[in-house]
C-alpha cells in the first residue's frame, strides 16, 4: 500500500439542510476512502473566522461566516492514497456552475455561495493537518482498517 493521507471535509449547512450528507459520504466510501472521524456540529463565529482566515480581507468574508454558522455542518476526516487531491477532484470547482457533471458540486449545486462541501486545499500543503486539528482532538481520529483494503491497493 502506498502512503496514506488524511483530508478534512465538511458538508456545509446547505448540504445538511438539503439532506445531502448521505450522498456525499457514499461517494467517498464507494471511492475507497476511509472515514476516520466525523462530528455533526454547529460552528461558532470564532471557529468560522479561524477556518476561513485566509479570506478575511475578501468582500464575501462576512457573508461566508454568516452562512457557515447558519446551521449545523457535518465535519469529517477521510483517509486514503492521495486523499487531499482526490477529494478536491471529486468536489469539482469552487463554483458549482463551473463544475463538471459527476463531481459533488457539479451534481448537487448551482451557486458559488451555496456549494455544499468544503475540502482541504491540495494547493496549500499543510492545510489538511491544520483543519483537522482545528475541528478534532487527536483521540477523536479512529485508527482502523477497512476489510477491503487489500482489494483497493496493490
Ligand atoms: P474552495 O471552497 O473551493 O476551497 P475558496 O476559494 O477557498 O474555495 O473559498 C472558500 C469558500 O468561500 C467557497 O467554497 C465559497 O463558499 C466561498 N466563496 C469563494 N469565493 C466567493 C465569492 O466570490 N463569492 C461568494 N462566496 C465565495
Amino acid at each position: 500500500m502506498s502512503e496514506q493521507e488524511r483530508t478534512f471535509v465538511m458538508v456545509k449547512p446547505d448540504g445538511v439542510q438539503r439532506g445531502l450528507i448521505g450522498d456525499v459520504i457514499s461517494r467517498f466510501e464507494d471511492r475507497g476512502l476511509k472515514l476516520v472521524a466525523a462530528k455533526f456540529k454547529q460552528i461558532d463565529r470564532d471557529l468560522a473566522e479561524e477556518h476561513y482566515g485566509e479570506h478575511e480581507d475578501k468582500p464575501f468574508f462576512d457573508g461566508l461566516v454568516d452562512f457557515i454558522t447558519s446551521g449545523p455542518v457535518m465535519a469529517m476526516v477521510w483517509e486514503g492514497q492521495d486523499a487531499v487531491r482526490q477529494v478536491r477532484g471529486m468536489m469539482g470547482e469552487t463554483d458549482p456552475a463551473e463544475s463538471a457533471p459527476g463531481t459533488i458540486r457539479g451534481d448537487l449545486g448551482l451557486d458559488l455561495g451555496r456549494n455544499v462541501i468544503h475540502g482541504s486545499d491540495h494547493e496549500d500543503p499543510g492545510s489538511n493537518e491544520r483543519e483537522i486539528e482545528l475541528f478534532f482532538d487527536d483521540e477523536e481520529l479512529v485508527d482502523w482498517e477497512r476489510v477491503d483494503e487489500t482489494w483497493l491497493y496493490e
